[in-house]
């Protein structure tokens, strides 16, 4: 059985020794270190198994350390020895990533940002928030709320995914459509280099042309060429008046038609514009336990969110808008949430899916920009292919779910299939074909989530080899004994 391909081991990495554990015992306070016994620790395998497997259960390592540094100069010490000593290090935000980029493959040191949790500053003038990488979104979210600011982002996991971790993935999430891309909203970053180098580029400029903006280079690297220890990001107002409806859709063409709309009736509002299909709907009303707020079921919902700070102006526009979709036949129902509750539970519907379908079954999920026309094929696409292969007839076969969702306004569908369990002859229904058809396309294998270790043999569908080999340099540059996350992204 094959879950994913499993790079052999690289030799060239050192296997840890009592040595080592006492180097990391005299730099780290005690209680900062994981080990095993298998390295001379005393801690228990299970207490390692969050750090080793990732949050769809699908990508294990086998790390008998983990380090959790307090300090910057504590990273910087860590990572000095280990790329003298050849030590392979995987750092470790939230663990919420979804492409295996965040454990180990074998044997590689855990290196946790979670104790590195402390805003630094705030300044209330410009909303600029300056923190440690191992800050959870959402506790910063709520930081900044309470000083009137909102994060320029936001995803499912925001409980637990971290701000170092969504720079490193250069998450994008639900506020993309509004406020764009983290290489935009972030001003600088303090990122540790493998040779235990401090680059300090904690700007809080605005503007700043002074040669190449090197940290661009970080966001979004995966963990690859530096560890993210401090981050400076630009925070916009926080909204007094949101509003959000959930609609339902008779088709696809229609989603794209509501979207269009939306953009010219409410576009200095629109917050955020998502859509599901009904297989999604049917798994999260299920698992968390939710009731639609429309009367019957349609093949595709819509959650438009508007956020601004006139609530009568927003609900006239709001409220025009969904008249005039109602009235096209564009979408055949809609509610409007009354308050903040009806809000939460709408947003779950939509934020609830990749959980819920990970209750049903093993999830393989593609994350895909494609032009937004053709986006929602690949799903019937897929679907048809698990028919015609025998695997999505009955409740006997092993596929339970095909479906489609994620984040139309900025094209990026999440395509899902839920297995009973991951299997071969699954997986290669679809897999190079989702990859080619992408291709096809020229859209992008990776929307979001990043490459990881799932996507590394197929970045050439997205990247020419010329690029490649760009990328391939810059990870030489920075980390010539490719110790930082290795077997990932390249
Ligand atoms: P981890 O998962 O711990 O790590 C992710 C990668 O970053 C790894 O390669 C790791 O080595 C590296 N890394 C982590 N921290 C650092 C650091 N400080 N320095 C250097 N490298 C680091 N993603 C989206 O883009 N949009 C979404 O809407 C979205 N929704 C999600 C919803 C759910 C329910 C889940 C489980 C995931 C979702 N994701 C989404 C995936 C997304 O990549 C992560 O949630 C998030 O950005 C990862 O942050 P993390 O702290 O958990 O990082
Ligand atoms: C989302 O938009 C996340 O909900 C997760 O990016 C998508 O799990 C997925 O496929
Ligand atoms: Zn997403």
């Amino acid at each position: 059985l094959r879950l994913y391909h499993k790079p052999a081991r690289n030799a060239q990495f050192k296997k840890l020794t009592s040595s080592d554990m006492e180097f990391f015992k005299r730099v780290l306070p005690a209680e900062t270190i994981l080990a095993t016994p298998a390295v001379g620790g005393t801690s228990d395998p299970v207490e390692l198994e969050g750090f080793n497997a990732d949050w769809l259960n699908k990508y294990r390592g086998d790390s008998q350390v983990v380090l959790r540094p307090k300090t910057t100069a504590e990273v910087s010490q860590i990572l000095k020895y280990c790329n003298e000593n050849k030590i392979a290090v995987v750092p470790q935000g939230g663990n919420t990533g979804l492409v295996g980029g965040s454990v180990p493959v074998h044997d590689e040191v855990v290196l946790s940002l979670r104790n590195m949790n402390k805003v630094r500053s705030f300044d209330d003038i410009s909303g600029i928030v300056t923190c440690d990488a191992g800050c959870v979104l959402e506790e910063l979210d709520n930081y900044v709320g309470e000083r009137g600011y909102t994060m320029p982002l936001d995803l499912g996991a925001k409980g637990s995914c971290q701000i170092g971790g969504n720079v490193a993935t250069n998450a994008g999430g639900i506020r993309f459509l509004r406020y764009g891309t983290l290489h935009g909203s972030v001003l600088g970053l303090e990122v540790v280099l493998p040779d235990g180098t401090i680059l300090d580029n904690l700007s809080t400029l605005r503007k700043d042309n002074t040669g190449y903006d090197l940290k661009q280079l970080f966001i979004g690297s995966e963990g690859s060429l530096g560890v993210i220890t401090g981050v400076s990001i630009t925070t916009p107002q926080r909204p007094s008046a949101v509003n959000v409806a959930v609609l339902g859709v008779p088709s696809y063409a229609a989603v794209q038609d509501a979207f269009r709309l939306a953009r010219r009736r409410c576009g200095e509002v629109l917050s955020a514009f998502e859509f599901w299909d009904q297989s999604c709907m049917g798994a999260v009303l299920h698992h968390q336990q939710l009731k639609s707020p429309l009367a019957s079921e349609f093949p595709f919902y819509v959650l438009v969110e508007t956020s601004g700070s006139n609530k009568d102006h927003d609900d006239e526009k709001l409220g025009s808008l969904l008249e005039e979709l109602m009235e096209s036949g564009t979408v055949e129902d809609g509610a409007l949430a009354q308050d903040e509750q009806q809000i939460r539970r709408m947003w779950m519907m939509r934020e609830g899916i990749p959980e819920s379908l990970g209750k049903t079954g093993a999830t393989y999920k593609y994350d895909i920009s494609i032009p937004i026309p053709v986006l929602y094929d690949i799903v019937g696409d897929i679907a048809g292919k698990l028919k015609t292969a025998g695997l999505y007839q009955s409740s006997a076969d092993p596929v339970k779910i095909v479906c489609g969702y994620g984040h139309i306004g900025d094209g990026n569908l999440h395509l899902n299939v839920v297995a009973d369990k991951f299997q071969n002859r699954v997986t290669e229904v679809f897999e190079p074909y989702v990859y080619e058809w992408v291709a096809s396309h020229r859209g992008s294998i990776s929307a979001e989530h990043g490459v990881g270790l799932m996507k590394r043999d197929y970045l050439g569908y997205s990247k020419p080899k010329e690029m490649i080999d760009y990328m391939r340099r810059i990870k030489a540059m920075f980390d010539p004994n490719g110790i930082l996350n290795p077997y990932k992204v390249l």
